[in-house]
C-alpha cells in the first residue's frame, strides 16, 4: 500500500479542502502534513459550508480517521474554536473519536503571533503579507530548537517550559520592536484550549501511520498552501515557512519517500495569490476584478482580497516537476464561463529573452508573461453531471492543458459543492 498525497500546485486556495472531502470516503486516514491555521480549507455539502484551518478535511466521514501530523504547527485557540464549531454543527469529534494529533507537532504561542505582527509591521511596504497567525516565528523556534510540542502539554513542568519560551519572546519583542502588546486574554484562552486538546489521542504519529500502512489501510496526505509558497522552492522570501511539496509529506508525517503513491496536484483554471510577492500573470484591471468577484476570491482565513490572474504554465510545470504529480484536478472552471477569451501564460520575457521556467531572481527582475489566447465558453457549467455536457471550448482548454503539462486532469470541479465534481478519466 502507498500514501497518496494531495497538494496545491499554485499559490494556495486551489480547492484542496473541497477535493479532499470528495475523495475522503475512499481513504481510511486523512493526514495533514504541514502549515497551520494560516490555511483555510473550505468544504460545502448539503447546503452547509465549513472552513477548516487545522483539522484535516476528511473529518465529515464516519469511517475515515484524521490526523494532524508532526509537520503541522498548532494554535490551540484556533483548534479549539474549530472543534467547538464542529460540535455545534453536530460533529462531536471527542465522541466520534476520529481526530488524532501528533505529539511532535509544534505549538503556536500567543507571543509567536505578536512576533509575526511586529515583524510584518517593521517591514512596512516590503512585508511578506503573512496571515499573522504566528506561522513563521513558530517554525523558527522549531528549527532553532526552542519550540514546544503537543507532547509537552502533558508534562508536569509544561507551564514552566511555556513561561521560559514566552520570556524569551517578550525580551525579543522589547529589544527588536520596543513594545510588547498585552496578550493576557489570549494566554488564558491558550490554556483553556490546551485542556481540551489533552482529551484527544496524542500519538506517535510516525508509528501510527506506518503501522496503518502495513495493515493495508488507505492514507491520503493533505497539503496546505501551495507549491509556489514552499519555503525552498517558492518565490522566497514571499513564501510560507514549511515545505508544501510532496517532500513535506515525508517529513511532516514520518513516511519514507518509497511509500508515496499517487500525487494529486490541484490547480485553478486561472490563478490567485494572497499576500506579497511576484505574480507574473496578475491582472490589475477590470478583468482581474471580475475574476475576484465571480470566483469569490477572498482569503478563507483572513478575508483579504486575493490577487487574480491567468493560468501560469511555467509555474505549473515547475510544481509538477517538484512534486512528481501523477494526476491533476482542475477547479473553478465555472468561474471562467462567460469570458469571451481566456489566456494561458506559456513563457516569460525575462531580461529580453523568452524563458519557460521561473527565474531565480523573480522577486527583483520582472518576468513578463507571454500569453496564448484561448476561446472561452459561455455555458453555465455549475449544474453539469455528465462528461457529454462539458462545453466543447472547455474541453479544448482541458485537452490543451493536459498536452502542455503531460499529466492527466482526472477531476474537474465546477462549483464549491461536493457534488459539483466530475471524473474525467
Ligand atoms: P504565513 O502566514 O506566514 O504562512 O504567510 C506567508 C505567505 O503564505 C501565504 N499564505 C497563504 N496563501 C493562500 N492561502 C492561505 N490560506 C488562507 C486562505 C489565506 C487567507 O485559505 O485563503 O485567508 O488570507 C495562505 N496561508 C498563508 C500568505 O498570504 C503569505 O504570502
Ligand atoms: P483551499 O485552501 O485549497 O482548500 O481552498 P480555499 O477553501 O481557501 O479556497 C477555495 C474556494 O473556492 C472556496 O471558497 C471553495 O468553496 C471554492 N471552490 C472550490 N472548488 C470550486 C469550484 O470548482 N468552483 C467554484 N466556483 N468554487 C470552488
Ligand atoms: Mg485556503
Amino acid at each position: 500500500m502507498a500514501v497518496d498525497v494531495l497538494l496545491g500546485l499554485q499559490w494556495g486556495d486551489e480547492g484542496k479542502g473541497k477535493i479532499v472531502d470528495v475523495l475522503s470516503a475512499g481513504y481510511d486516514l486523512i493526514a495533514r502534513f504541514q502549515g497551520g491555521p494560516n490555511a483555510g480549507h473550505t468544504l460545502e455539502f448539503d447546503g452547509k459550508k465549513f472552513v477548516l484551518n487545522t483539522i484535516p478535511s476528511g473529518i465529515f466521514f464516519d469511517n475515515t480517521l484524521n490526523l494532524i501530523g508532526n509537520g503541522v504547527v498548532i494554535d490551540p485557540i484556533t483548534l479549539k474554536r474549530e472543534i467547538d464549531k464542529l460540535k455545534d454543527a453536530g460533529h462531536d469529534l471527542l465522541a466520534k473519536k476520529n481526530l488524532m494529533i501528533a505529539k511532535k507537532a509544534h505549538l503556536i504561542l500567543p507571543t509567536h503571533q505578536l512576533l509575526d505582527a511586529a515583524s510584518e509591521k517593521k517591514m512596512g511596504e516590503g512585508k511578506i503579507g503573512s496571515t499573522l497567525k504566528g506561522i513563521g516565528p513558530t517554525y523558527m523556534d522549531k528549527t532553532g530548537r526552542n519550540g514546544l510540542r503537543i507532547g509537552d502539554i502533558t508534562l508536569p513542568d509544561f507551564k514552566e517550559r511555556y513561561q521560559k519560551l514566552v520570556d524569551k519572546h517578550t525580551s525579543m519583542l522589547q529589544a527588536l520592536y520596543g513594545e510588547v502588546a498585552d496578550f493576557s486574554e489570549r494566554e488564558a484562552a491558550f490554556f483553556e484550549a490546551i485542556d481540551l486538546i489533552k482529551q484527544f489521542p496524542l500519538v506517535d504519529s510516525e508509528h501510527f501511520v506506518n503501522d496503518y500502512l502495513k495493515k493495508g489501510k488507505k492514507i491520503l496526505a493533505e497539503g496546505a498552501q501551495g507549491t509556489m509558497l514552499d519555503i525552498d522552492f517558492g518565490s522566497y522570501p514571499f513564501v510560507t515557512s514549511s515545505n508544501t511539496t510532496t517532500a513535506g509529506a515525508c517529513t511532516g508525517l514520518g513516511i519514507a519517500p518509497s511509500t508515496i503513491g499517487d500525487v494529486i496536484g490541484i490547480f485553478k483554471a486561472y490563478c490567485t495569490r494572497v499576500g506579497g510577492g511576484p505574480f507574473p500573470t496578475e491582472l490589475n484591471d477590470a478583468t482581474g476584478e471580475e475574476l475576484r468577484k465571480i470566483g469569490h476570491e477572498f482569503g478563507a482565513t483572513t478575508g483579504r482580497p486575493r490577487r487574480t490572474g491567468w493560468i501560469d504554465l511555467p509555474a505549473l510545470k515547475y510544481a509538477i516537476m517538484l512534486n512528481g504529480v501523477t494526476q491533476m484536478v482542475m477547479t473553478k472552471a465555472d468561474v471562467l464561463s462567460g469570458f469571451d477569451k481566456i489566456y494561458a501564460c506559456t513563457h516569460y520575457t525575462y531580461l529580453g529573452e523568452q524563458i519557460d521556467y521561473m527565474p531565480y531572481d523573480i522577486c527583483s527582475v520582472d518576468a513578463v508573461p507571454v500569453l496564448k489566447e484561448i476561446d472561452g465558453w459561455n455555458e453555465d457549467i455549475t449544474g453539469i453531471t455528465e462528461l457529454s455536457e462539458i462545453p466543447a471550448k472547455l474541453q479544448s482548454y482541458i485537452d490543451y492543458l493536459e498536452q502542455e503539462l503531460s499529466v492527466p486532469i482526472k477531476w474537474l470541479s465546477v462549483g464549491p459543492d461536493r457534488k459539483q465534481t466530475l471524473v474525467l478519466h
